[in-house]
């Protein structure tokens, strides 16, 4: 029998063309007369076809036809909907057509007729296109579309996919055979979250016959349905306020470094700091949700960078405060896009109007801060959830802030999106940086992504964590192409052209933390941070390479400034990056210049100065109308002394000699970071690994050093105390006191690189070994 069926579009002419223009009226729906169509490719589900319009056959497992075919995909009650799902077909390019707008798609479909989402390729235009497109009872909206990378052979097969995660849409067409891109092709976030598939299919425009098969529908989930004015929907909690701990050193991890007391006096400041000012109870107000830790910066706002980064030191108050808390209500304001702008009113819940438009995202940040708080307390509960929020955070973000038409495909912000405000950035302050590549941003994404993959992973769910890393390690290729400049030994930002915009800033130094960055450029990089004409000022590390021409040697906010959460971040990656001696000399400088600023301001301040500055200036200097240096202290007018740094008003002279632009004080705020964080982690060396009930101590100084009562979550607190001795090549004494209830491992690394383990026993009291 002749196998040739293909079938005219006949009763199903009542197709809505998939096409942005001419725009032609639709006909009445076929009432479902056809039969429908029984198959067995490729299918895990099993069910029937329902035709809506056109008409298919099947032959040897393909189906042939045109029009436009429906398959349920959720069986989803009154008050539930799919929040997820991926589908996916085979087709075969047909050899040509007489319509240029001829079409094969992949759809998602909702109750009613007129309500679906597809993702289209055309290749009869005179590029091939991928489309995603939408209709609904009003019409035909196309919403993203891309010329690029594609290739649509006549005779030969493709995989075409929707992927839909709440609200937000990818497209992706591959060859078929070839592995599916981890990189979508496009993506759009739908304007409501209104639309609700049901069903999922194929439909085609303009084409007499396709071949089709092996259409799949997976990652369905469902959820509950939501409203477009939900919020918090993802990682939802019920308010619970507690309040704000006072300061108790007692209930706090002590520190012990014997050969620096005045790190411990940062470090007890920092803590009291931020008991005093910054824990702060939501007002009745407020539709926050948890106690949590504010920003320093202003009174009614919060902003999320800046709280981000609180979590990294506040992880270490353990039982005495939930630190995490503060993230929560991030998510407490989460829409159900995904969305999280970057700052919100204290006593509303408002999105703050400085979070508008361009410039509506900060650094993606969340994921790091969860996986290193999983890090510390093992707490599998919160992080199941969590991930949700997380996820959808990153979907959305990963359409917002990409630059999709760019032939880079990276990923944007701007000069206040990224946090570093006065940073020299194509976009600007607070400009469109659509079509641009930063590479902050883009190695945050990555950072994001790989924490995601972690999470995910440590849930079991590997397809997820599998997707997440295939993303990470798409952008980081994609960074180390474009951004890489081999001359320079920099990475830059690019314009929407591919062009470098060549900028010497901290900005390209987040592809170390991200581990975007392989061995030898992550060797050059680190050179510039110890170049005294670079990045190895007098306090570490400026935001602005000291030879750009706008650096400034007061800092003027980040045209020089050395910030807390960059040194951090600079640090860390220097540390991932097998520079860990490096990391630890850089931590030391930065605290070295915490202190002695601190000497006599009697407090921490928002930013630094890159390079010391005379007595006078600072003595003739005001922070917020008040004097910089502290009642009772005075310095010597022609000595030069580190300082805190000016704000972006600049720092012309006033009449006391000084400026009356220097930044905040009192402000932990993310100064935290480097007393608390800094001063276990890489300083003393101690890092926490409580899922694998390990804990990892790069033992290299020589004085009594060590930490009391870290807490490892719900796995009780450990101490461990070295013992001072004459040199790093000589044997140390430890002593450990654990009150977890199992065994813990301890990696003792030695400044030769040599990692000795060591099982601190369950209730461990005062056991001591020389390693
Ligand atoms: C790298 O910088 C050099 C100048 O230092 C420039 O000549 C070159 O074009 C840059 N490379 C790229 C890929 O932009
Ligand atoms: C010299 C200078 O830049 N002064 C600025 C200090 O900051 C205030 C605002 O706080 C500006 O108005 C001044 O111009
Ligand atoms: C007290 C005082 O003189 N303040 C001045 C410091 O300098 C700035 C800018 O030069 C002036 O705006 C202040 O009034």
């Amino acid at each position: 029998m002749s196998v040739c069926m293909a079938v005219v579009l006949g009763v199903g002419a009542y197709l809505v063309p998939v096409l942005a223009s001419p725009p032609t009226a639709a006909a009445a729906e076929p009432t479902g007369s056809l039969a429908p169509v029984t198959d067995g490719f490729g299918s895990s589900l099993g069910s029937n076809w329902r035709t809506v319009g056109g008409s298919w056959r099947t032959r040897s497992g393909v189906l042939r036809g045109s029009g436009e075919l429906r398959r349920p995909l959720c069986a989803c009650g009154p008050d539930e909907e799919l929040r997820e799902a991926r589908v996916s077909l085979r087709f075969k390019v047909p050899a040509s057509s007489t319509d240029s707008w001829a079409s094969v798609a992949v759809a998602l479909n909702g109750a009613g007729d007129d309500e679906s989402l597809w993702v289209t390729a055309l290749p009869y235009q005179s590029g091939p296109r991928i489309q995603i497109m939408r209709r609904t009872s009003s019409g035909e909206t196309t919403y993203a579309e891309t010329l690029r990378d594609t290739t649509l052979t006549p005779g030969s097969w493709y995989r075409l996919e929707l992927e839909w995660r709440h609200g937000i849409a990818f497209a992706r067409v591959w060859a078929d055979g070839s592995a599916r891109p981890a990189t979508p092709m496009a993506g759009h976030v739908l304007d409501a979250v209104d639309f609700h598939p049901v069903s999922g299919g194929i439909r085609t425009y303009g084409l007499p016959s396709v071949d089709a098969d092996d259409f799949s529908a997976t990652w369905l989930t469902k959820g509950d349905l939501r409203s477009v004015t939900d919020k918090g929907g993802f990682a939802p909690l019920s308010q619970n306020l507690v309040a704000p701990p006072t300061y108790s050193a007692d209930r706090l991890p002590k520190p012990v470094i014997d050969g620096n007391p005045e790190w411990k006096t940062l470090y007890d400041e920092a803590w009291s700091i931020l008991h005093d000012s910054h824990l702060r109870r939501p007002v009745s107000t407020s539709p926050f949700v948890r106690t949590y830790m504010d920003e320093a910066f202003d009174t009614d706002i919060v902003f999320q960078w800046d709280t981000i980064f609180m979590t990294l030191y506040g992880r270490y108050m353990g039982g005495d405060f939930d630190a995490m808390g503060s993230l929560d209500n991030w998510y407490a304001m989460q829409e159900p896009t995904g969305a999280i702008w970057r700052i919100y009113v204290e006593s509303s819940g408002a999105r703050h109007p400085w979070a508008d438009g361009a410039s509506a995202v900060n650094p993606p940040l969340f994921a790091w801060a969860e996986l290193k708080s999983y890090q510390m307390t093992g707490d599998l509960a919160r992080v199941r959830r969590v991930l949700p929020a997380l996820q959808a955070y990153a979907d959305w973000v990963s359409v917002g802030r990409w630059s999709q038409e760019a032939p880079h495909q990276l990923y944007w912000n701007n000069g206040v999106g990224n946090g570093m405000d006065n940073l020299p950035t194509q976009p600007g302050h607070g400009g469109d940086g659509y079509g641009t590549g930063q590479v902050d941003m883009s190695s945050q994404m990555v950072l994001m992504w790989d924490s995601l993959a972690q999470l995910h992973a440590a849930t079991g769910d590997t397809a997820r964590a599998e997707d997440s890393g295939a993303l990470a390690d798409a952008t980081a290729d994609r960074v180390n192409r474009f951004s890489w400049n081999e001359t320079d030994g920099r990475y830059y930002e690019l314009t929407s052209a591919n062009e470098q915009w060549k900028i010497d800033s901290i900005a390209g130094f987040w592809t170390l933390v991200s581990g975007v960055a392989p061995s030898d450029r992550a060797q050059r990089l680190a050179g510039a941070l110890t170049d005294t004409r670079k990045y190895w000022t007098d306090m570490v590390f400026p935001a602005l390479a000291k030879d750009e021409p706008a650096y400034r040697t007061h800092g003027e906010y980040w045209r020089g400034g050395a910030w807390a959460p960059t040194n951090y971040a600079t640090i860390k990656g220097l540390k991932t990056s097998g520079n860990a001696a490096l990391a630890r000399a850089a931590a030391e400088k930065y605290l070295a210049g915490l202190a002695e600023v601190y000497d006599y301001t009697g407090t921490l301040w928002e930013t630094y100065a890159p390079e010391r500055q005379p007595g006078s200036w600072i003595t003739g200097s005001r922070s917020e109308g008040g004097p910089v240096v502290a009642p009772g202290k005075s310095l010597d007018a022609s000595a030069t002394y580190l300082s805190p740094a000016t704000t972006s008003w600049g720092d012309g002279a006033n009449s006391t000699g000084g400026t009356d632009n220097i930044s905040k004080s009192d402000f932990v705020g993310w100064t935290g970071l480097g007393p608390i964080a800094l001063l276990i982690e890489d300083v003393i060396g101690i890092e926490v690994d409580a899922p694998h009930r390990t804990i990892d101590w790069r033992l290299t100084r020589t004085d009594r050093n060590g930490v009391q009562d870290l807490s490892l979550g719900s796995l009780g607190t450990v101490s461990l105390v070295a013992d001072a001795r004459s040199g790093e090549a000589s044997p140390v004494r430890v002593c450990a006191t654990s009150t977890a209830s199992e065994p813990l491992t301890l990696n003792i690394k030695d400044s030769a690189g040599q990692t000795r383990t060591v099982t601190i026993a369950a209730h461990a009291s005062g056991q001591c070994q020389t390693v």
